[in-house]
């Protein structure tokens, strides 16, 4: 498996805490790292997870067992995993459990398709059963919310700052949309791939985000629709717009798929097809 290394600042995203006191843990040895011969502390993912097991790293309950290199993966438990750690609120649980999985092989784009967004469906069916609270239902989808935003390390290429010199990239859910934890997760992605993100998220007026894609000269432009199918004339306005950028649209979520839409917008099903599409926008890196 390609070794997974992270920089100072990575590690610090990923554990919620300040680069200082990422050092002052590596300098007392309590998280393994190596100096580059620059002098730069990295650190390896697995030596972060075990940091993160060992430390049960400000976690409520128990992080998943099974070590960094232990045979867990995706299906089931993975999934339980998650959804229980999101109900408890304990998004240091969800962050640890991502990057053992990472550290298994499994890209951040499918383990958002394959574990994260199935939890989230079961905690809407358990809600929509009445079986949780509206607030319970809250306290899940913020310990998400925070841990997609402290994953963003695990999408990025290992050891490699990420220069984002492909262009902008605008994420959004439509206007009237309140669901925008499928654009948080899409903006995490594009931001490793090198696009510079702008996401506005949840209820995203479409006359705005037309006036975004222009001014920002945008290349690449992915919305988001959950419960709204009347969709067409926003999606109309961002393709017109896209165009005179010689930007690119693309869609996902469950109203979408329900959606009548122009043609010019692609529709898109997973993360990982995201990931596929975002090889084809935006500007070429030069080859280095
Ligand atoms: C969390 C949540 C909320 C939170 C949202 C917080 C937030 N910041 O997002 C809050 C509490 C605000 C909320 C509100 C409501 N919710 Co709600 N909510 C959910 C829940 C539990 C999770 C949503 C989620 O994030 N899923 C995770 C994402 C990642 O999964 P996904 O959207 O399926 O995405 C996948 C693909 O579609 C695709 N994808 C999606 N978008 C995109 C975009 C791109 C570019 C790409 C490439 C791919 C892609 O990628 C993912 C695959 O891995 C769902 C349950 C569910 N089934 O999803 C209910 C759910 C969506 N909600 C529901 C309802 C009814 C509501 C309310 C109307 C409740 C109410 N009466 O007030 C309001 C609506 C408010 C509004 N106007 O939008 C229903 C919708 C039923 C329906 N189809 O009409 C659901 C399905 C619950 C249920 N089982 O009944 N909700």
């Amino acid at each position: 498996m390609k070794m997974d290394v992270l920089s100072t600042r990575q590690v610090a995203t990923l554990l919620g805490v300040g680069e200082a006191t990422v050092k002052r843990w590596a300098d007392a040895g309590e998280i393994e790292c190596f100096r580059t011969p620059g002098g730069h502390r990295k650190f390896r993912l697995r030596d972060v997870t075990a940091f993160v097991q060992k430390r049960q790293y400000q976690a409520a309950g128990p992080l998943p067992t099974g070590g960094p290199l232990g045979a867990t993966g995706l299906g089931e438990e993975a999934v339980r995993t998650f959804e229980e750690a999101s109900l408890r609120g304990d998004a240091p649980a969800l962050v640890g459990q991502l990057a053992g999985l990472r550290l298994r092989g499994h890209s951040l784009a499918e383990l958002f398709d394959e574990v994260a967004a199935p939890a989230l469906h079961r905690i809407g069916e358990k809600w929509a059963q009445a079986k949780l609270s509206v607030a319970e239902e809250h306290v899940a989808a913020q310990a998400v919310i925070d841990a997609v935003a402290r994953s963003q390390p695990l999408a990025e290429r290992p050891g490699e700052p990420v220069r984002p010199d492909r262009g902008t990239a605008i994420v959004a859910a439509v206007a009237g949309e309140l669901h925008d934890i499928a654009a948080r997760m899409a903006a995490c992605l594009l931001r490793a791939h090198g696009f510079e993100v702008l996401a506005p998220l949840a209820q995203t007026p479409a006359r705005d985000l037309a006036d975004l894609i222009l001014r920002s000269r945008a290349v690449l432009v992915a919305l988001s629709s959950t419960i709204n199918p009347e969709v067409a004339e926003q999606v109309g306005m961002s393709v017109a717009a896209a165009q005179q950028t010689g930007g690119r649209v693309v869609v996902g979520g469950e109203a979408m798929r329900k959606a009548r839409l122009p043609e010019e917008a692609k529709l898109l099903r997973s993360f990982r097809e995201l990931e596929s599409e975002s090889h084809d926008a935006g500007r070429k890196r030069p080859r280095s």
